[in-house]
C-alpha cells in the first residue's frame, strides 16, 4: 500500500496553570516522537496577556508548523489525548487548565462539522494566536487574508517576546 501524502498543518499552543512552557514543550515533543508527525518549525516564545477572562495570569504561547500523513480529525483527536494526559499528570499539583493544544489549519482545508471546525473559528481575532503563527507562517492564507494581514488588524498590546531561540521547546 502507498504510504498516506504528508499534509502540513499548524497547531497552536498556549497555557497559564503550573509550568506552561514545559507543557508546551513536552506536547511539541511528543508529536514529534511519533512515526506519522513531523515537527517541522516552532515560533518564538511568547508571554501574553490574557484574553477573553482576563482576571487570571498571564500565557504563555506559540505555535508550529508540523507534517503529518494523520487525516485532520486524528490530528485532533492527537492534541486533545495529549492536552488530556498532561491535564491529569499536573491535576493534583496545578488544577485542570495546563495546556491548550489547538488544530489552527490543516492545508487550505476548509471544514466545520460538530468535531472540528477548519481554519480554528477564532484564531484571527486573537493576537495570542497569530503572533507566534506569523514566526512559522506568515504568508500562510486564512480565509482571504495572510497570517501577517490579520495581525495587523489585531490588539497585539502587551505581548511580550519571552523567548527568542525558536530551540526553546528541546530544552524547556
Ligand atoms: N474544536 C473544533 N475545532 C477545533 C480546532 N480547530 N482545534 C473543538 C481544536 N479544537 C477544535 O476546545 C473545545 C472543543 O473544540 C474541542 O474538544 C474540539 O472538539 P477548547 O480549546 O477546549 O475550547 P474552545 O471551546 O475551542 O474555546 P477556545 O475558543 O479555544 O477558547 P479557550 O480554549 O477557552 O481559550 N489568552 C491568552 N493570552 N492566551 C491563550 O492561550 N487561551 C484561552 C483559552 C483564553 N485566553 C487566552 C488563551
Ligand atoms: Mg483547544
Amino acid at each position: 500500500m502507498m504510504p498516506n501524502a504528508e499534509a502540513v498543518a499548524y497547531l497552536g499552543l498556549g497555557g497559564n496553570l503550573g509550568d506552561p512552557v514545559v507543557n508546551m514543550a513536552e506536547a511539541l515533543r511528543r508529536v514529534d516522537e511519533r512515526p506519522d508527525c513531523r515537527v517541522v518549525s516552532v515560533s518564538r516564545l511568547y508571554r501574553t496577556p490574557p484574553w477573553g477572562k482576563t482576571d487570571q495570569d498571564w500565557f504563555f504561547n506559540s505555535a508550529a508548523e508540523i507534517a503529518t500523513t494523520l487525516d485532520p480529525l486524528s490530528l485532533l483527536r492527537l492534541c486533545l489525548e495529549i492536552e488530556r494526559s498532561m491535564k491529569r499528570i499536573r491535576v493534583e499539583r496545578w488544577g485542570p487548565r495546563t495546556i491548550d493544544l489547538d488544530v489552527l489549519a490543516y492545508g487550505d482545508l476548509q471544514m466545520s462539522t460538530e468535531d472540528l471546525t477548519l481554519p480554528h473559528p477564532r484564531m484571527t481575532e486573537r493576537a495570542f494566536v497569530l503572533q507566534p503563527l506569523a514566526d512559522v507562517a506568515p504568508v500562510l492564507m486564512i480565509a482571504d487574508r495572510s497570517v501577517t494581514a490579520w495581525l495587523a488588524e489585531v490588539d497585539a498590546a502587551g505581548i511580550e517576546l519571552a523567548d527568542a531561540d525558536r530551540n526553546w521547546w528541546r530544552r524547556a
